[in-house]
């Protein structure tokens, strides 16, 4: 059949490239190629070894074109849970997940894999966009409390019977899904989640706003493909940039929108947009995130540091012989990005596997 012939073709550029890197020989490689050759055969898939499914998540993290983090790429923990098979077990393994990535601030790059997806195109999925994320309340007039972006999901555990405190900053629960037709949810426990209450340096009225972020970004939505084989459920963790939670998370219209708060506390002029208040509230409000999570000894990069270590990474894969890939219009920070050697730099877009892909939203 056409798909185990596509499928063959995929794992053995996998494990060919996978096993050249890691350093093992001819023969040791192309016993390994007609292993799973002959179990796609047999059974219409194969398994990764555990050393397969390391390297090859430190591969798709590599691979991540839209990510100006990758210069750690080699440093990743990966927790191999494939024998995860109800939801109570994905919940458990998320919570071990979490605590090793917080680190009390000092923060650990990891993924846990749970299995990958059937011949039959069923696998596990994680409903939540992030396993940490703030709950969105619609109320009755038709705006947000909280972060808009949930709003969806956070109407959905609602549904469920879950019900939030009402603040602006309610973790919402796991929604997950081993195998069968819908979702069970989880509370994640008190004390897992790390917060980062945000003070600015100098601008007392600033700590009124109440602000908050949660320490650590987890990825949850995205698809792992490996050598042809797809892990639906594989959530992922590096530290933030400053600028996904100053310049984004807080400042987007529709998400926190505080841009306009910031500048009335700064005592700005905002009738005119010549005054270029919504700048200058803009880069305070990302000198109080900094500024933030280095005094709660959380980690966390600005962009400026971000592009340089990018810029490592360029040169580590040069010299690896390797072609980087990019999209520019990701790279490049959402403030001051032409400071940064990437908004002066072109990008080959391509997507090399393995690689994360986004998969079809759940609700
Ligand atoms: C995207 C930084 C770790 C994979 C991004 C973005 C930033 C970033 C700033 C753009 C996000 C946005 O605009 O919404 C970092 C930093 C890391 C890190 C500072 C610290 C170690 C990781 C890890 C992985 C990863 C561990 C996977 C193993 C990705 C992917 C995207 C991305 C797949 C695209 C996400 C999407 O399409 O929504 N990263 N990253 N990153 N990163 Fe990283
Ligand atoms: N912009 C999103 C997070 C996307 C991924 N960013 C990372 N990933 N830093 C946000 O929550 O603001 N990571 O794995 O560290």
């Amino acid at each position: 059949v056409k798909a185990h012939r596509e499928l063959a073709a995929e794992a053995e550029r996998f494990i060919r490239t996978c096993y050249a890197e890691l350093g093992h020989t001819e023969s040791e490689t192309n016993a390994r190629v007609r292993a799973v050759q002959a179990s796609i055969v047999l059974a219409g898939t194969y398994t990764h070894t555990t050393e397969e499914l390391v390297h090859g998540a430190k591969m798709a993290w590599r691979n991540s074109t839209r990510c100006i983090g990758r210069l750690f790429w080699e440093t990743m923990h990966v927790f191999d849970e494939r024998l995860a098979a109800t939801e109570e077990e994905m919940a458990q393994a998320i919570e071990r997940h979490i605590a090793y990535a917080t680190n009390g601030g000092k923060i650990r790059p990891a993924i846990t894999i749970f299995p990958q997806e059937e011949a039959g195109g069923k696998g596990p999925r994680i409903w939540n966009a992030q396993l940490i994320r703030y709950a969105g309340y619609a109320q009755p007039d038709g705006s947000i409390v909280g972060d808009p972006i949930s709003a969806k999901l956070t109407a959905y555990c609602q549904s469920l019977g879950w019900r939030g405190a009402g603040t602006a900053f309610d973790v919402l629960p796991l929604l997950l899904q081993a195998g069968g037709a819908s979702p069970k949810l989880f509370e994640l426990p008190a004390g897992l989640v790390l917060e980062v209450r945000l003070r600015h340096p100098e601008l007392a009225g600033f700590d009124v706003l109440g602000l908050k972020w949660y320490a650590v970004p987890l990825v949850a939505n995205m698809r792992l493909a490996i050598g042809g084989i797809s892990y639906t459920a594989a959530p992922f963790n590096g530290w933030y940039m400053g600028t996904e939670i100053g310049a984004r998370n807080l400042a987007d219209r529709d998400r926190y929108d505080l841009l306009p708060e910031v500048a009335k506390l700064m005592g700005l002029d905002t009738r005119s947009e010549a005054t270029l208040w919504r700048d200058k509230a803009l880069v305070e409000l990302n000198v109080a995130v900094l500024h933030s999570y280095r005094q709660a000894g959380v980690a966390i990069v600005d962009h400026h540091t971000a592009a340089k270590q990018f810029a490592r990474f360029e040169e580590n894969e040069h010299k690896q012989g390797r072609d980087i890939t990019g999209r520019w219009s990701w790279l490049i920070p959402p403030l001051s990005p032409a400071t940064t050697h990437m908004f002066h730099s072109r990008y080959d877009a391509t997507e090399h596997t393995p690689n994360f892909f986004a998969q079809d939203g759940l609700i």
